[in-house]
């Protein structure tokens, strides 16, 4: 029996170097004289592996032995980064690999730098889930990552004469020492074809799906370590072959292309991230790849389950499924189907069993991305489940008419299936039908999901909504991207706050210590410095680190309002050259994200931003006192650089808009001010740094639906602005574009016609709030007073508590 147990591993630096070799060596084939950088990296993942793997399997064995209640979070995006630091920093062994890695005459920080950024993912919502993965592992609670096995992840950001150029990504180009290959969990997905009956009168009729299409599902395993090596969770993401890998008769009779037709097909479901971000998701592909992950998830999670000697009653006590988002809406379907034609259950107990086991969580009510699809392209791919959406729904609808509270309108907007226009089935109302708690990422936009777009689905169940506001992993989101910063607190404060970041509410009482400011201030000067660094050896802008740095990061988005901030930096241009007398705070506006490929205004707010750049750095009159730079390629490793560096923080959305935000949180952890609309989880930030430590401007949410819904005039409001009515009449006149006048004109005409996302609304509040920021930054003991509460005051933003809510809340794990 012993033989069967590996021997517990010492982790000194001295056995983690001589294993670093051995992987080297007999590993990867190669001698240490002659090893390549990315040699020196695998070999140390290897290592480090080894160590998670041991909590990994006891973590498994426990879950198995206990049979509790496990957790599946089922996602099309994981926009997990770089795992290394991750993972040694979870394990306590940063010290222990450097000095390894030292005494092989390897820079940890050097190889660190080759890992590639896993891109699974277009933003908030892919790294809210790698954030939860992460605070899983941490709090103990067993639970699954399912998602794609993407082999490009989101596209590379090139910048050509400033327009933003995508490029394929090759994440996997080196091969991936986390993932484990997972042969024998694999399962087979269909698609198309028809559905045969049996059964009648006597016995239960039965419903036989025959696919015309089917591929083969393969898991990929990737280990996710909590804090303190806690526990290890599982994030399997899935990765389409075919059935036959080439038709050999075809090719024996010389179609080569032709043998290898189904083999592309099946691989290409899984070769691409689908690179939208809220904007229409038309495509076939994309219900493929949802479906694809859903059935292949939900036959692993059954297969679990019963292994273990449950019962399916039992499901809802054993099995609890997040949906992230309407993306793997299509499960609630696909459960559905397994139950009843698979197992043989019949409709009602399949449906109580169903919406007892999901629960979904909405990250936007922006109506072009709540997911719909056509009712033909639905039925075409998914025959059985278009019959089960439509029972599904005859089942609630019916529910809903007998309750008498209903009018046609309100069952209209209950309905599965959208009628106006062209027929489509609605994944969000499929989603919300199918799950016992349904909720938002923050407070006002849980609000506003009840009053505007399940209104009716909340009148039929008033129980399911609820809100869980998010949160990050102070891990990744301090510790590792800031180490100074976590030094200087610890000093300060002890270590207490690494178990339980509340406890940086101490810290408060430094922000009146001139010393302690001080350090702070040196810390973040550090951090702009590596920043400065980087800007410059990147793209050749030299930058001055004790200038106010005031970054925007985020995908580019007209409600993001990217627009806002360079009109103000345009605006601010002239006034510096107008008034050069005046005593201008120096400032350098950073700004980093992709736009959507076929985002055209997107696209064209990037090049903005480039075309101001050009002209503000390049003129001597703004004497160094403003730079605005368009770092490219924006992803986790650059935030990692970019968070700790900033001073302000740009959160600047049309109220009603951003459903949480994210980065909001990161920044103000890391002691930036925050500079933001009353919108997201920027409310509930108020409330815990409290108002004298953010700078709040601009309309309300309920102020921005009545001028939509009222009408309001923007063209008087830009020409009672002479600000604003400058600043557009630069850019329409090719100030920023001589070769090109109108580039920007369908940008300043929206502004003028019917300005959706109030950046003419908003523009004077918004300049008077900058200024406000300028006259803080004048006073250094005020600033740093104010960052420093940021920083102590963050501490509820963890994702810990946030998935502490969930697990007590909605899982009951
Ligand atoms: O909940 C995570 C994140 C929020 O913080 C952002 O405010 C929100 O925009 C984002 N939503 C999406 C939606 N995409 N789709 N579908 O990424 O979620």
């Amino acid at each position: 029996a012993d033989l069967l147990q590996p021997k517990p591993r010492i982790s000194s630096p001295d056995v983690l170097a001589a294993e670093i070799i051995e992987h080297l060596t007999y590993g990867i084939g190669k001698d240490a004289k002659v090893a390549t950088p990315h040699d020196w990296l695998t070999a140390t993942i290897l290592a480090i592996r080894g160590r998670i793997i041991d909590k990994w399997m006891e973590s498994t064995r426990e879950a198995y032995r206990t049979n509790g209640k496990r957790v599946y979070y089922l996602s099309l995006e994981f926009l997990i980064g770089r795992l290394m630091r991750d993972a040694v920093s979870n394990l306590g062994l940063m010290d222990e690999v450097r000095q390894a890695l030292v005494s092989l005459g390897v820079d940890l920080d050097v190889i660190a730098e080759l890992e590639p950024d896993a891109a699974l993912g277009n933003g908030g919502l892919g790294r809210l889930a790698a954030c939860f993965m992460e605070s899983m592992a941490t709090v103990g609670i067993p639970a699954y990552g399912y998602g794609i096995r993407y082999v490009h992840g989101l596209f590379r950001q090139q910048m050509a004469d400033g327009w933003q150029v995508e490029l394929p990504e090759t994440w996997l180009a080196h091969g991936n020492p986390w993932e484990f290959e997972r042969r024998e969990s694999s399962y087979e997905i269909g698609f198309g074809g028809a559905v045969e009956t049996n059964g009648g009168l006597d016995e239960p009729r039965r419903y036989i799906w025959k696919p015309a299409e089917r591929v083969i599902a393969t898991g990929y395993d990737t280990p996710v370590v909590g804090w303190r090596g806690a526990r290890v969770n599982t994030l399997r993401l899935w990765s389409a072959q075919p059935i036959d890998p080439i038709l050999l008769a075809a090719f024996n009779a010389g179609d080569h292309i032709g043998a290898l037709r189904e083999s592309n097909k099946a691989e290409t479901l899984t070769r691409v991230l689908y690179p939208a971000d809220a904007t229409p998701a038309g495509q076939e592909l994309r219900l493929r790849q949802e479906y694809f992950f859903c059935s292949a998830s939900l036959q692993d999670i059954l297969r679990r389950h019963l292994q273990q000697g449950n019962s399916l009653a039992s499901l809802p006590d054993k099995v609890a499924i997040q949906l992230n988002d309407t993306h793997p809406a299509v499960s609630v379907v696909e459960l559905m189907r397994l139950l009843c034609d698979m197992h043989g259950l019949d409709f009602d107990q399949a449906w109580d069993i169903t919406w007892r086991t999901f629960s979904y969580t909405n990250h936007t009510l922006l109506p072009e991305a709540l997911e719909s699809w056509p009712v033909p392209l639905f039925e075409r791919l998914l025959p059985r489940h278009m019959q089960l959406v439509y029972e599904i729904n005859a089942k609630v609808l019916l529910d809903a008419r007998r309750s008498r509270h209903f009018g046609d309108q309100e069952i209209a907007h209950i309905s599965l299936i959208e009628e106006s226009g062209s027929r489509r089935v609605r994944m969000g109302n499929l989603a919300f039908m199918g799950s016992h708690s349904v909720n938002g990422v923050s407070a006002l936009h849980t609000e506003l999901m009840k009053q505007t777009v399940f209104a009716d689905l909340h009148k039929l169940y008033p129980d399911r909504i609820n809100n869980k506001t998010n949160g990050i992993t102070p891990r990744r989101w301090l510790m590792q991207c800031n180490p100074g910063l976590t030094g200087l607190v610890t000093e300060a404060i002890g270590p207490d706050f690494k178990d339980d970041v509340e406890k940086l509410r101490p810290l408060d009482a430094f922000a009146d210590d001139p010393a302690f400011r001080e350090k702070f201030a040196a810390i973040k000067r550090a951090n702009k410095e590596r920043l400065s660094n980087l800007v410059l050896s990147r793209m050749g802008v030299r930058i001055d680190p004790s200038a106010l740095f005031d970054i925007q990061i985020k995908r580019i988005h007209e409600y993001k309002r990217q627009l806002l901030n360079i009109i103000e930096a345009i605006s601010l241009y002239d006034q510096i050259r107008s008034h050069p007398e005046r005593d201008w705070v120096p400032r350098v506006k950073l700004l980093a994200g992709k736009a959507a490929p076929s985002y055209h205004n997107a696209k064209l707010i990037i090049k903005l931003a480039n075309d101001v750049a050009r002209v503000i750095n390049n003129d001597p009159s703004v004497r160094g006192l403003l730079k605005v730079v368009f770092i490219p390629n924006y992803n986790v490793s650059l935030a990692e650089i970019m968070v700790p560096a900033a001073d302000l923080s740009e959160q600047i959305s049309t109220a009603g808009m951003e459903a949480s935000g994210t980065g909001n949180m990161k920044f103000a952890l890391n002691g930036a001010l925050t500079i933001g609309t009353l919108d997201g989880a920027n409310v509930e930030m108020l409330e815990h740094v409290g108002e004298e430590n953010i700078v709040i401007f601009g309309m309300t949410a309920d102020e921005v639906a009545a001028a939509r819904s009222d009408g309001h005039n923007p063209r008087a409001i830009i020409e009672s602005s002479p600000e604003l009515a400058q600043a557009l009449s630069a850019i329409s006149a090719g100030v920023f574009s001589p070769d090109d006048r109108d580039r920007f004109s369908g940008l300043v005409d929206g502004l003028y016609q019917h300005d959706w996302f109030m950046v003419a609304a908003d523009f004077d509040a918004y300049a008077r709030a900058q200024r406000q920021v300028d006259a803080i930054w004048t006073d250094p003991s005020a600033w740093y007073a104010k960052t420093i509460r940021n920083t102590a005051r963050m501490g509820w933003f963890s994702s810990d508590r946030t998935i502490r809510q969930y697990a007590a809340d909605i899982w009951r794990a």
